[in-house]
């Protein structure tokens, strides 16, 4: 795409919506977004998307409910007929909109994310959506921070260490810069106040493929690595400014940039890996830590649309 329009860095139209860098797309009479129950000939996406300026993911379709029905309060958006799952016909995943916030499920891990994320992107593309932000809210565990502590990512980090998305296209890996928006994470970050009941930090976000192994965990059904193993490489990634290890960050940093789309991850901490590995917290604790992320966000996209 850029070869075809040089000079331009990403792949946006003059008024800021999406411009899709792939041609193959011109060709389709009707585009199934299938996990989403949505297509662009039977639905009417603008109609229907074109004011969703911010679109919020997170891992279940309970917390993006809540979420959803959060920012209806934030915003003063009144829900009387309730609120409805936009994806009924898929199952897949969950979609609630609340005026200009779409709130939408991805599951656990990369590939569920990032299927999920393509269709949102091309959506918000059909949608001309301006200059949408999109945002992870998340959950993780954190690395020598208090549990409850928030992490707003700087950079996504692979389990090879690497600032990249790497994916198999065609047989060969390909490596994806996994950078996320400077300003944006500041912006956020500075949106803690001091009389927070939680701590909230900046730094880089490992992003697994897996729960226990690939997150160095030594209670999952396999193991064969000693704790110092562990406590070595939890150490390194720390030092490499790692705050919180969770299993979206990278593939979601690297898609949004390819797409000039801006987006953050603001993730609570379950735990403290450099402690243990286990989730401990009763279920009551873990639900009220998981609305840390929220406020934050919150916070943002009300002074964003004061502005
Ligand atoms: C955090 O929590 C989930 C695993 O429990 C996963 O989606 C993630 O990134
Ligand atoms: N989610 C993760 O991916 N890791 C944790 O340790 C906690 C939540």
């Amino acid at each position: 795409w850029q070869a075809k329009h040089p000079g331009k860095k990403y792949p946006k139209n003059d008024d800021g919506t999406i411009a899709l860098p792939n041609e193959h797309l011109l060709s389709l009479d009707v585009d199934i977004l299938y996990h989403l129950g949505l297509d662009n000939k039977n639905c009417d996406l603008k109609a229907m998307f074109h004011d969703a300026k911010f679109v919020c993911m997170g891992g279940t379709k309970y917390r993006m409910r809540e979420f959803a029905q959060y920012m209806a309060g934030v915003l003063n958006i009144p829900t009387d007929g309730g609120l409805k799952n936009l994806t009924k016909r898929s199952q897949r995943y969950a979609m609630y909109k609340v005026g200009p916030v779409l709130a939408v499920s991805h599951g656990i891990g990369i590939p569920s994310m990032t299927t999920l994320l393509q269709e949102v992107i091309k959506l918000l593309a059909y949608a001309k959506v301006a200059n949408p932000i999109v945002f992870r809210l998340g959950t993780s565990g954190g690395l020598g921070i208090p549990a409850g502590s928030v992490v707003v990512s700087s950079w996504g980090l692979n389990g090879n260490l690497e600032k990249t998305h790497n994916i198999p296209i065609l047989g060969k890996t390909r490596k994806f810069p996994s950078i996320l928006d400077t300003r944006l994470s500041q912006e956020v970050h500075s949106l803690a106040d001091p009389s927070d009941e939680f701590q909230t930090f900046l730094g880089g976000t490992m992003g697994a493929d897996d729960f226990y192994r690939g997150q160095g965990r030594l209670d999952g059904p396999f193991c064969d690595y000693t704790e110092q193993d562990k406590l070595a490489y939890l150490t390194k990634l720390s030092e490499m400014g790692v705050r919180n290890i969770e299993m979206e960050a990278p593939a979601l940093a690297a898609m949004l940039t390819e797409a000039g789309v801006r987006g953050g991850v603001v993730c609570v901490t379950f735990l403290d890996r450099l402690q243990g590995d286990q989730v401990t917290p009763s279920k009551a604790t873990l639900t009220d830590w998981q609305n840390r992320p929220m406020i934050l966000i919150g916070r943002y996209i009300e002074k964003y649309l004061k502005k």
